[in-house]
């Protein structure tokens, strides 16, 4: 109930702020800010990409068009902000694919664990017809998606002991996401899954609401998680990358002009987003393990023996099959 309650101000707040806001369609001078939303820090790397490509687009459109960022979950947490990105509240939502795993099928496959070698093979697809064909699908649910970006690896981290094997896992809490998928990938290592709001994991840890986690390296470090949960152990088991969205509501209101403008702007910013996310990477192992993480790489072979169900019951269909079968054929 009060969650909802919570919910209810903050889309009656958003809707106050984009009235404000709101563009004229069709008026080639009106002046158009675009609120996106991030729930990470400023000076986060998505955070981050989005500001330079929100001054490219400002540079193209002689400053009628702006982005501006609201980072930190100023409008909420992941989950809320699809629906009011899918209503127009929100113009434009960079976030993680994980939360649109039960909408749209197709963003299982990237989440999917170890279906990327390497990170370089990610890119690879995400920046070729398999990405595009990813992005098209945002469509059928009101969103134009825009770009993909880097997330890194994410792995375990938990309070109680270094993770080597599965059977390390067994019984453990572990926070997921609220991605049916990532349950079921906790589930079939043997550890109890519990969806939760990314905001909320730093106090479910501290009061052993729940055991670990999974996180990339920046995440797990500008979170703090490390000094409640310092066991951080490689199993790098998904490389489910950031995406970036707009809403088809906001995007429909630009001119064709403008809509290229933010469509080339949108790729144009992933480049710099991988600059700032490699240095990034290295610099919070770096912070976590001066603050105290205990890290462990780990053998991955019978992790990724026991995902086999998970593939099983996500990867059903024929489309979903192919798409599956052409990453792991790109080279
Ligand atoms: C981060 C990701 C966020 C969010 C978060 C989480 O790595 O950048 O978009 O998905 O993980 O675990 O909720």
């Amino acid at each position: 109930m009060a969650k909802f309650a919570t919910l209810t101000r903050r889309l009656a707040a958003g809707a106050a702020l984009a009235a404000v806001l709101a563009f004229g369609a069709g008026s080639a001078s009106a002046q158009v800010t675009l609120r996106s939303t991030d729930i990470h820090p400023d000076g986060y790397p998505t955070v981050e990409a989005v500001k330079f490509m929100g001054k490219l687009i400002e540079q193209r459109t002689n400053g009628r068009i702006k982005i501006n960022v609201f980072h930190s979950a100023q409008l909420g947490q992941e989950k809320d902000t699809i629906e009011q990105t899918r209503f127009g509240v929100i113009d434009m939502n960079r976030i993680n694919m994980a939360p649109f795993n039960n909408l749209i099928p197709a963003t299982n496959v990237p989440s999917l664990p170890f279906i990327f070698r390497s990170v370089a093979h990610m890119r690879k697809v995400m920046d070729g017809l398999i990405g595009d064909s990813i992005l098209k699908e945002f469509e059928k649910h009101d969103l134009v998606g825009l770009a993909f970006y880097d997330s890194g690896a994410r792995s375990f981290y938990n309070s109680k002991q270094p993770i080597n094997t599965p059977a390390d896992m067994k019984g453990m809490k572990i926070r997921v996401q609220q991605s049916d998928m990532f349950i079921s990938l906790v589930s079939a290592l043997g550890a109890n899954a519990t969806p939760m709001n990314f905001g909320e994991v730093y106090s479910g840890l501290q009061t052993k609401l729940i055991d670990g986690a999974e996180n990339n390296w920046p995440s797990f470090e500008s979170t703090k998680h490390f000094e409640v949960a310092k066991f951080y152990s490689l199993t790098e088991h998904s490389l489910s990358p950031e995406v970036l969205v707009m809403s088809k509501k906001s995007f429909d209101k630009l001119s064709p002009a403008d809509q290229a403008i933010v469509k080339a702007a949108a790729k144009e910013s992933v480049a710099e987003m991988r600059k700032l996310w490699d240095a990034r990477e290295k610099a919070s192992e770096a912070k976590v393990r001066a603050g105290g993480a205990v890290i462990n790489t780990v053998e991955k072979q019978p992790f990724i023996d026991a995902m086999k169900p998970v593939y099983e019951k996500f990867v059903k269909d024929q489309a979903l099959k192919d798409l599956v079968a052409k990453i792991q054929a790109e080279k």
